[in-house]
């Protein structure tokens, strides 16, 4: 339906995705173990401490993936049938540095890189490139513990400067850590393991674990991005927040501010990013939880001078919080943030749908961040039924799209926001990063093949492939 908006020339319409939840071939090209290797079907995803190993006999669903490396070129060739203008993907790490700390790079996992961009190229498609989406090389966990030890910032920046030197041409727009503020969500060691490679122990402090490890990541994502500018000034790396709104459960004055509280903790990671500085009222936590977060003067100028280029950020859906009485000092705790919105609906994970918060998002983080923004991430995880004749009918994820991408439109040509590109989330079925499950499907391309890895892997295309196609051919006019 035309709703009498378009979104501006040049817009980078496209689809994302994971390395290690699309490619498979977890050990084809000299490719090494990385976190995401350890992830079991089925097990809420994300590997337990005494588990993150590859054991024998359990099933490992990013071993697979849907065989993106071996079917690479018949998928780009539906993304381009779909017109897209980019596609967001990760370097698996482990393809480049298998164990993360090698002198040398891998020739045979550079060279793939080649093959995927160039194909990518061949239709036109720009490639925008996550250099780490839960992908550490299990041996830096092991060997350092993460990002809880700064011989893993010169990991990752090495790892970066040797993507940036032989892809600068290929790939313009980087980012550094996916869903970087996904750790103030996670207090169980678990998810830590995941995004930042920490392996805690009981005795440990999560949260100034996780400030200290965030801190380091930041250290690495703006090194990072002054030595993209060295060797390309035309290269762009933005962030990748995970955005959702916090709302106040009720207009009590307590609530809303601990609302804001609720906001500057979960987004303290974009602050720091886009403006290089951390924000006066951490420094004021900190003190009062006596957390010693390891921050130096040079520390503090490399922030400075690494500000991101642009904001990247996913877009599910919203929370709401309450303030509860024995809290004067606004503690934020993500118990609180798990009331029940009564004016949005749910989807079968209890994810609240709401496409009004994507524009307060997005107007939000204009005014706080005052950056060129890119939605690389916003999609329906839904089970999908194969009709007789093998087509899917997902009205429920059209719906959601397009009520999500006018709300987009409108934060455009409204409100005069600067977004630059819209890659739903996912160009393709993919393995969900949360459960480890393929049964939770986002993918306009539905890929037959279920939990246990079964399958025949042929790709279909689903209602919304069409759909989608006819959005990005009247550029977003037609939803
Ligand atoms: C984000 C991740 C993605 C992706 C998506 C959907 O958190 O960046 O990797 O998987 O969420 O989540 P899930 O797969 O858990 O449904």
């Amino acid at each position: 339906m035309t709703k009498g908006y378009k979104m501006p020339k040049g817009f980078l319409w496209g689809g994302a995705v994971a390395a290690h939840q699309v490619e498979g071939g977890w050990q084809e090209g000299g490719k090494g173990v990385s976190i995401a290797d350890t992830m079991r079907a089925g097990e809420n995803g994300v590997p337990r401490v005494e588990d993150a190993e590859v054991l024998p006999g359990k099933v490992y669903p990013n071993h697979w993936g849907v065989e993106f490396y071996s079917h690479y070129k018949e998928d780009i060739k539906l993304f381009a049938e779909m017109g897209f203008k980019a596609f967001r993907t990760s370097i698996a790490w482990t393809r480049i540095y298998p164990n993360g700390d090698e002198a040398v790079p891998n020739e045979a996992g550079l060279a793939f890189y080649d093959d995927l961009f160039a194909e990518l190229h061949k239709y036109n498609i720009e490639p925008i490139v996550t250099l780490s989406h839960f992908e550490m090389p299990m041996h830096l966990v092991k060997a350092y513990g993460g990002f809880a030890n700064r011989k893993v910032v010169d990991c990752f920046t090495k790892f970066a400067e040797t993507c940036f030197r032989r892809y600068h041409d290929q790939v313009k727009y980087w980012m550094t850590f996916n869903e970087i503020n996904n750790q103030t969500s996670w207090r169980d060691p678990h998810p830590l393991l995941q995004n930042s490679g920490l392996i805690l122990k009981a005795s440990d402090n999560w949260e100034e674990k996780m400030f200290q490890a965030a801190h380091l990541e930041f250290v690495a994502s703006a090194q990072t991005v002054q030595i993209a500018h060295a060797i390309d000034p035309t290269l762009k790396v933005g962030d990748m927040i995970a955005f959702n709104p916090i709302y106040p459960l009720t207009a009590r004055p307590e609530d809303v501010l601990y609302c804001q509280r609720a906001m500057d903790y979960r987004y303290y990671f974009g602050d720091v990013m886009a403006t290089g500085e951390y924000p006066a009222w951490i420094k004021k936590y900190w003190a009062r939880k006596g957390y010693d977060v390891g921050i130096t003067a040079a520390d503090e100028a490399i922030l400075k001078a690494g500000a991101v280029d642009f904001v990247g950020f996913s877009y599910y859906n919203s929370a709401v919080v309450k303030y509860a009485d024995d809290n004067p000092d606004l503690d934020f705790d993500e118990a609180s943030n798990q009331e029940k919105n009564p004016y949005v609906p749910r989807s079968d994970w209890g994810w609240q749908i709401d496409p009004v918060g994507l524009r307060y998002s997005i107007n939000w983080m204009t005014a706080r961040w005052h950056k060129p923004m890119m939605i690389v991430e916003n999609g329906f995880g839904a089970f999908d039924k194969v009709e007789k004749d093998g087509s899917v009918h997902d009205d429920y994820r059209i719906k959601y799209l397009a009520d999500h991408l006018l709300q987009a439109e409108k934060a455009v040509a409204e409100d005069g926001a600067d977004l630059i590109g819209y890659c739903p989330w996912s160009a393709i079925d993919v393995v969900s990063a949360s459960t480890g499950e393929m049964k939770k499907r986002y993918g306009f391309i539905y890929v037959d093949a279920d939990d246990q890895g079964h399958g025949t892997w042929k790709r279909s295309r689903k209602d919304s492939f069409n759909w989608y196609k006819q959005v990005i051919a009247s550029d977003g006019a037609d939803l």
